[in-house]
Order: C-alpha cells, then structure tokens, then sequence
C-alpha cells in the first residue's frame, strides 16, 4: 500500500485497539489502490477519508430485569456508516465478544457488500454484549424490548433499517420489532427478517446460505468444476450453516462436518440435515447431541479441528478469524480447491494471502454471503409495495443477484487486478465504485 498509507496509518492512530476494524479496513484499502489513483478528483475530495469513519456512531445502554429479579445491564451498539446509496442496513449481533471495533468491521464491509447487491442500501451494523446462551424466551424478551427503547430513536424504513446476524434470528425481530411498533405506532418496514405472516419475505430465512452457493456454483463453473461430489467442510451450524448445507446438497456435494462454538461433528456418510435442523432450529441444543443419534459420526471439541479434515471444498459460515494462517496451511495442504466464505471475516488476511497464491477458487465474504442482505433489500420493495412475492420469485430473484455480483467482481478483478481470480480485490473494488461516485456526487461541506 503506498497511496493510501497515510489514511491506513491515520485510521490505526484514530481508532486505538480496534484490531478487527483495522483488518477489514486495510484489507479494503490495500485492493482499492488502482481504481482510486485513477480518479485524483475523488483525492481531492478526501473520499477514502471520508468512507472510513461512521457517519454516526451510536452506544447506549441496555438494562433489564432477569428471571430471578436482578437489574442486568448491558451495551448496545449501532453504528451509522455511509449512507451514500441508501439507508443504513445490516443487521444486528448479539454475543458476549461484541464490541466497538467487532461492530466497526461488520458496518464498514456492509458498505461494500450492499453496495455489490446493485440494490439502493447503505451500510450499517449494531449489536449488543448481550449472551443469549442459555436465557429463558422472557429473557429474551426483556432484553430486545430494552434494546429496541433506545434504538428505536435513531432507526425508520427510510433511514436505518436493521436485521439479524449471530444471535438474532426470527424470535428476537419479532421481539424487537413488537416494542418498535409499540413505542412508533408505526407499521413500517423498518426491520427486515421479519415473519411472513407480518412483513417477512419468503426466502430470506434461507438467502445467505443458499446466495453463498449460487455465487461459488457461479465461481466453479468459470474455472470448470462444480459441487457435484465435492466433499464439504462447513463451519458452524446457524442460520447461514444449515441453508449452506441445505443447498450445497441440492447441487450435489457430500457436506461431512458442520461446528458450533463447542466443537465440530465429523459425518463420513454426509451430515443428517434434518436431524441437524430439529437440533438448532428446534432444540437449539449443543452440536455434540448430534452423534447420539448418528452414531457413526464423531464429534470433537474445539473449533479450529474442523479446517483438518480433507475436503474439496471449505464453506467458514460461523464467525470472524476463524480461519487463520495454519489453518489455511493445512486446508490448502489437504487439497481444498475451493473456498466460499458464508460468514463475515472468516479468514484472516494471512490466510487470503495464502488462498490467493495458491491460487484456488476463493470467495470473498462480502460478495459470497451478500445473499441475505440483498433478500433483505427485497423484503424492503415488498414491504414498501405493500405486497408478497412467491419463494421462487425471490429465489429467482436472488439467484440473479449473485450471478450479477460474481460477474461484477471477476470483470473488475480484471480490469484493475489483471486477474480474474482474484475476487478479493475485484469485490472491494466493484463495490467501492458505486459508492465513491455517490459520494462524490453528493459534494461536501465547503
Ligand atoms: P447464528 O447465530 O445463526 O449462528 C452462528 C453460528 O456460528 C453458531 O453455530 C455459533 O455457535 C457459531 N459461532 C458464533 N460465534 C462463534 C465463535 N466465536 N466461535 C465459534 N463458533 C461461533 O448466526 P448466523 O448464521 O446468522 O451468522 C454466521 C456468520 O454469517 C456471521 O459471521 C454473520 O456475520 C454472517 N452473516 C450472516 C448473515 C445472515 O443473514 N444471518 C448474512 C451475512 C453474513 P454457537 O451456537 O455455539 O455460538
Ligand atoms: O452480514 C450481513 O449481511 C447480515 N447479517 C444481513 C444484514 C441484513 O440487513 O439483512
């Protein structure tokens, strides 16, 4: 990097210990060089100093009262990050390792992403310390109306509209959007996720699992090769894991093991999906129930073992860092030809250093699980036409999407990379471009 180093160096001093932040921030930087030392008009106009700081940053705090009567207190988060294209949207997360720089990263990729949906959103990301691990449903209760209280003051249809993301799923936006509702007197689309029967689109529940796999089919079949046969290696076993599964099956893969934060379950005849659905989705018991049932599947503490079985293709749909260097050593060791990453982050930028000379198929977060915001973004149309499309209409729909931001990705890759497997950079760059022009458009405080 040397055109963009003082703003890299200048977000590192401004932004103290915000390591996750600082890593999807240089990630981007390090890839938007070229495009940006074409335009000195978007220099001058300080555009990349501007992209990377929140337009607003929001941190309130959220207390309730749990089962046994004591005042908990938590921190909420939502950070307002460019809204250059649309109102802010991406989702919220609520996990006890949720902080500052975790939400900095998330809102700063949703940018790109949203922006590669070639729909009109912003980016946006909030969340809370909040553990919804072993709370009772009126825990849970509690603590989304708390939250919704104060964020219900800075969100709306038109100016931000939040979603789920790890730990928020289809009971906590009814939660969230019930107290919206209750407190605005408002029917409006102002959450997305919702449930069918009050605003929600079909097809969303599945979107970034089955969008992850109609982007990497698309990648395949450039390069020749497809889910047919392929061994698969899927990392946790939420929302994004199980409709991962779910559709890599469809297309013919074999998926061996899926995790959650316990530890992993290795399946050598191919994971039970429905066994596997009634035990998150139903149960939301711990992983390791899994081989009471399948008794020839093993299961194994830890998270990182996952990345040590053999397979043709690894789908990371849990969480940020979760592969690193060593891993990505012994993946690539192993003969993994394909990567598709469901999750936000899942690699570190070793790690895609590595993918990247190897020179396997890789697909980068914020265009492989674009797929869930985009539904999202159509839950948004549907909600502001006041009507319902079909499942195949929005998977139709969708499915086109991320045909469209693998095309997006691989033509800028090449234009600017001069290669057209490099889908990191073509990514940030298909997305930054769309944005710096509206920014630009949109002139600046003189
Ligand atoms: P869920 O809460 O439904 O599932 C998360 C899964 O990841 C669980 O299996 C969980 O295990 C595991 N996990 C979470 N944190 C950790 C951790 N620190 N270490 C190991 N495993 C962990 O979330 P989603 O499936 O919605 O999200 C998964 C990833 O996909 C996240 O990175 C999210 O940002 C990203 N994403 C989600 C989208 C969506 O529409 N939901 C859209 C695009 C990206 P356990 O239950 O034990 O905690
Ligand atoms: O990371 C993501 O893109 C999401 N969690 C989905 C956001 C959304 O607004 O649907």
């Amino acid at each position: 990097m040397q055109l963009l180093k003082p703003v890299m160096d200048s977000v590192i001093a401004r932004n103290p210990g915000q390591a996750e932040f600082h890593q999807a921030v240089e990630e981007v930087l390090e890839t938007i060089e070229p495009v940006v030392a074409k335009h000195p008009e978007w220099m001058k106009a300080g555009i990349v100093e501007r992209i990377v700081e929140p337009e607003r940053q929001i941190m309130f705090r959220v207390s309730w009262v749990d089962d046994n009567g004591n005042v908990q207190v938590n921190r909420g988060f939502r950070v307002q990050f460019n809204s250059a294209i649309g109102p802010y949207k991406g989702g919220l997360r609520f996990h006890p390792s949720v902080n500052l720089s975790i939400i900095k990263f998330l809102g700063f990729e949703q940018i790109f992403k949203n922006s590669l949906t070639t729909l009109p959103i912003g980016g946006g990301k909030g969340g809370s310390d909040f553990d919804p691990k072993g709370k009772s449903d009126r825990e849970i209760m509690a603590f989304c109306q708390s939250f919704m209280t104060e964020l219900s003051k800075h969100i709306g249809a038109d100016t931000d509209v939040p979603a789920g993301d790890i730990g928020v799923g289809g009971r906590e936006i009814g939660y969230l959007y019930g107290q919206y509702k209750r407190i605005r007197n408002e029917f409006t689309g102002v959450l997305t996720g919702k449930g069918l029967g009050w605003g929600g689109s079909l097809t969303r529940t599945e979107a970034t699992g089955y969008g992850l796999c109609y982007f990497m089919d698309e990648a395949l079949r450039d390069h020749g090769k497809s889910f047919k046969d392929a061994i698969t290696v899927i990392s946790g076993s939420g929302n994004v894991a199980i409709y991962a599964a779910q559709k890599a099956t469809e297309l013919g893969a074999k998926v061996v093991a899926m995790s959650d934060s316990s530890g992993y379950v290795y399946d050598p005849e191919g994971i039970d999906l429905a066994l596997m659905k009634e035990l998150k989705e139903v149960k939301r018991a711990r992983i390791s129930e899994y081989v009471k049932t399948r008794t020839n599947a093993t299961f194994t503490v830890g998270c990182r073992g996952i990345w040590t079985i053999k397979c043709d293709i690894a789908l990371p749909c849990a969480t940020q860092n979760e592969i690193d260097a060593e891993s990505a050593d012994i993946l690539l060791k192993n003969g993994t030809w394909a990567i598709g990453e469901g999750a936000n982050m899942p690699s570190t930028n070793e790690a895609i250093a590595k993918y990247l000379k190897a020179g396997i198929i890789f697909g980068p977060a914020k265009a492989a699980n674009a797929g869930g915001v985009a539904t999202s973004a159509l839950e948004m149309s549907q909600n502001s036409m006041r009507l319902s499309w079909t499942f195949e209409e929005v998977d139709a729909k969708l499915k086109s999407i991320m045909k469209s931001i693998y095309k997006a990705a691989s033509d800028a890759a090449e234009e600017y990379a001069g290669d057209r497997n490099n889908l990191v950079a073509g990514a940030n760059i298909a997305g930054f471009v769309k944005v710096a022009n509206a920014m630009y458009a949109q002139g600046v405080a003189y």
